[in-house]
């Protein structure tokens, strides 16, 4: 840092000579940096900033039951900053697989419908865009349909090292309130906040959260319009996140797969049903709390 001090002062000086311009001040306090994009979310809380989040994340593709077009790193550079993500089983027919040791793939209800392929080849891109982008902070929500054993999703975050970013909180069941703000969790380089539906178990594996004894969603599958809002799963919703399911589905035979024709208006930013209005509209019902993660196709 010692040489640029010289050269700014010759700056200074040149510049006073020259005009009255005022020169822009050096950035040498933290009301100066962005947080996830912005100065003003660096002193809000976690539980304050609302993130966009995409539904089964790793489903990009054109299929019945793909719910994103766009790969994990380009929903990244767009602004998604919670990734869900469904795991399931996956054994290795051969014996082991040095790319795959937890043998979880990410798939759509199952993986003959859609296979996106091994979490931790998945988690690779995430990990980069993090190591690139060190003042944003992330959330990546696992659903856990076939109850796998907690270390093995340790064991796909470990492999890509993504557990010494991860958040550790002092306590089990993090309230509203309790949540650090963004630049506590970027200045201590806990930045990933990870949590599982189900299969949680925090004391042996502290940075894999509970999800429902902090978070609240309304129903998902919703076949109509205006989505609702109400708490459906989580367990104590006064003192919780709110996650707000803005996915709509339809019904193809007996199964609810993405309604992807309503993509447009859901996600909108105008019209009684768009994103906006539904956040606005849930946040009215839901006696004024705002969801902190809004999930879409
Ligand atoms: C920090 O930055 C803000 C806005 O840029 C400025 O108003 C304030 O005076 C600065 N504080 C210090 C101690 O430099
Ligand atoms: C998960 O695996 C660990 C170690 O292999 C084991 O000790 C633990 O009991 C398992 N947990 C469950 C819920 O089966
Ligand atoms: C909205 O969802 C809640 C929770 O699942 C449910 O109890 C309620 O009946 C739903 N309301 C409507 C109008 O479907
Ligand atoms: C967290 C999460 O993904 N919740 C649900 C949101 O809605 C979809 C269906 O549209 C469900 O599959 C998700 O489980």
């Amino acid at each position: 840092m010692m040489p640029w001090r010289p050269i700014l002062l010759a700056l200074v000086a040149a510049v006073t000579v020259t005009s009255a311009a005022p020169i822009p001040q050096p950035a040498d306090n933290s009301t100066d940096r962005s947080c996830n994009g912005h100065p003003s979310l660096c002193s809000k809380r976690y539980s304050d900033v609302v993130y966009i989040g995409a539904h089964n994340s790793y489903s990009w593709g054109q299929g019945i039951s793909s719910d994103q077009t766009a790969t994990v790193s380009e929903q990244l550079r767009a602004g998604v900053r919670l990734l869900q993500n469904q795991a399931h089983d996956f054994p290795h027919p051969y014996g082991p697989d040095y790319t795959n040791p937890s043998n979880i793939h990410l798939c759509h209800t199952s993986c003959y419908l859609l296979d996106g392929g091994g979490l931790e080849a998945y988690l690779s891109p995430v990990r980069v865009w993090l190591a690139d982008n060190p003042n944003e902070v992330l959330t990546i929500l696992l659903t856990n349909p076939d109850g796998l054993n907690i270390t093995r999703f340790d064991q796909a975050l470990r492999f890509n090292h993504l557990h010494e970013l991860a958040y550790v909180p002092p306590k089990a069941k993090m309230t509203h309130d309790d949540w650090p703000t963004l630049e506590e969790m970027i200045d201590s380089g806990r930045r990933l906040v990870v949590f599982i539906d189900s299969g949680a178990d925090q004391k042996r594996v502290p940075y894999i959260l509970d999800e429902f004894s902090q978070v609240y969603e309304n129903p998902y599958d919703q076949l109509g319009l205006p989505l609702n809002c109400s708490h459906d799963r989580g367990s104590d919703p006064a003192n919780s996140l709110f996650l707000l399911n803005n996915t709509k589905d339809k019904s193809v035979g007996p199964i609810s797969v993405p309604d992807k024709a309503s993509v447009d208006t859901v996600n909108s930013a105008n019209g009684p049903n768009g994103i906006v209005q539904t956040v606005q509209r849930c946040a009215k019902e839901e006696g004024g709390k705002k969801a902190t993660f809004v999930l879409v196709e």
